[in-house]
């Protein structure tokens, strides 16, 4: 097997940057990222024969770990069957009546191949229902690469310093109202100056695109509520929360019931996968039922299916939420510990598996305050995790994900090795 170093050298070569999608291409820690041969529960093995710890989990699909068996085995009785069919198919079903079942605000739901599909489409059915061009987005949420979503975008966007993308036409922009989050004043200010004009309302409810940020107690509840007056609809992306924090994700630890909800990650079991869902009377406007055009050769891949249908059903029989929760809050109350005994302060929000370290004394809730987080101490401090087996994501912006694979001593380990990377900052 070629080295990291030298499959890097050949890969920046031909495709821009090495990397075909930027958060990977460590550009925000430095250096040069690994190149990974093979996937197993909590770890990684390098193409150099490293082991290490994965915080990263696939950007949140690996819920049960990597290349958990009972995935692996209903990818392969589904390859049996054939790869891609463009037909309809029973596993398509499956898929849909599960994601019924674990979200009740979702009646009707249509598959497709990523999540910025799944937001980008939204989006355009929120259009289409409301008869209106504006929505409002906030700063710091991530909602993939579409066009109308790139604006004042977390994730790779920020990271690479490009919040506001190249090439979006400023005509689409002005459609795109950014707001801050956690700030009614500011929503209840854009509403009153686009008077029905505003088609949706579209946020992570639980932000994992600048790190790991959650509402204020009370702000949900009032977009919900803010929306709903003024005749928008709510779109909660749940694509990394989804079935990670809760079965139900946010909407059910929050207890709101959004108009349309899109999904990725987890319900693919690491196979490429997006789905977005909501009411009946919304959802059949899509065609062919109606007007909203939405499409894809790949929408509901009958291997993404199996794959994602296997993960679903585990999540049913470990019921990991709890376990998942206490990992959390061990690594957390790690990190924090050695802080304190370095005197750095941290900021370390976290709920289940889904948490980051802000390194800054402000309370981080939103994007401005996420940017008090030194960025350049991250840098070190990812670097010394990854020099000690530990591979944390790879930018001070972004949520770190767990696995029920990290119970036992790969826990142990990495606190330790948290610990230790914080004293030597
Ligand atoms: N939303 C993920 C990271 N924040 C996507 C991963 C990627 O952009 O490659």
């Amino acid at each position: 097997m070629p080295s990291s170093e030298s499959l890097f050298a050949r890969a920046q070569q031909l495709i821009p940057g090495g990397v075909n999608s930027p958060v990977r291409a460590f550009r925000s820690v430095g250096g040069a990222p690994f190149f990974t041969k093979s996937a197993r529960g909590a770890t990684l093995t390098t193409a150099d024969g490293r082991e290490l710890i994965d915080f990263v989990c696939t950007w949140g699909p690996a819920i049960h770990g990597h290349n958990h068996p009972r995935i692996k085995a209903a990818i392969a009785a589904a390859l049996e069957n054939g790869t891609s069919f463009g037909t309809p198919n029973p596993y398509e079903v499956e898929m849909a009546e599960l994601i019924v079942s674990f979200f009740p605000s979702i009646q009707k739901v249509r598959m497709c191949s990523s999540g910025t599909e799944a937001t980008m489409s939204a989006i355009r059915l929120a259009r289409g229902f409301t008869k209106r061009d504006k929505i409002i987005k906030f700063a710091g949420c991530y909602h993939g690469h579409s066009d109308s979503l790139l604006i004042k975008a977390g994730s790779g966007a920020l990271t690479h310093g490009h919040p506001d993308s190249a090439g979006i036409p400023a005509s689409f922009a002005r459609e795109t109202v950014v707001l801050p989050f956690n700030d009614t004043a500011a929503l209840d200010a854009a509403f009153g100056a686009n008077p029905g004009q505003i088609a949706c309302v579209i946020l992570e409810p639980y932000i994992g695109n600048v790190g790991f940020i959650k509402p204020d107690a009370g702000y949900l509840q009032h977009v919900r509520q803010a929306t709903a007056a003024n005749g928008a609809l709510l779109i909660f992306d749940e694509v990394m929360t989804g079935f990670r924090l809760a079965r139900g994700g946010v909407q059910e630890l929050e207890k709101i019931t959004p108009d349309l909800t899109c999904l990725g990650k987890i319900i693919g079991g690491g196979l490429p996968v997006g789905a977005f869902g909501g009411r009946t009377d919304i959802m059949n406007l899509l065609a062919p039922l109606g007007p909203v055009y939405q499409a894809g050769t790949l929408s509901g891949n009958p291997l993404a299916m199996a794959a994602g249908i296997a993960q679903l059903r585990l999540l049913d029989e470990v019921k990991p939420y709890a376990r998942l929760d206490a990992l959390g809050r061990q690594l957390c109350a790690a990190a924090q510990a050695a802080a304190k005994v370095k005197g750095i302060a941290l900021q370390t929000p976290q709920v289940g598996s889904m948490f980051s370290l802000f390194f800054t004394p402000t309370p981080v809730r939103d994007m401005s305050s996420a940017m008090t987080s030194d960025s350049a101490l991250f840098g070190r401090f990812f670097h010394a995790c990854l020099a000690n087996g530990v591979y944390l994501p790879p930018s001070a912006y972004e949520a770190w994900f767990l696995s029920t694979a990290h119970e036992g001593p790969a826990i142990d380990r990495a606190c330790e090795v948290l610990t230790s990377a914080i004293k030597s900052l």
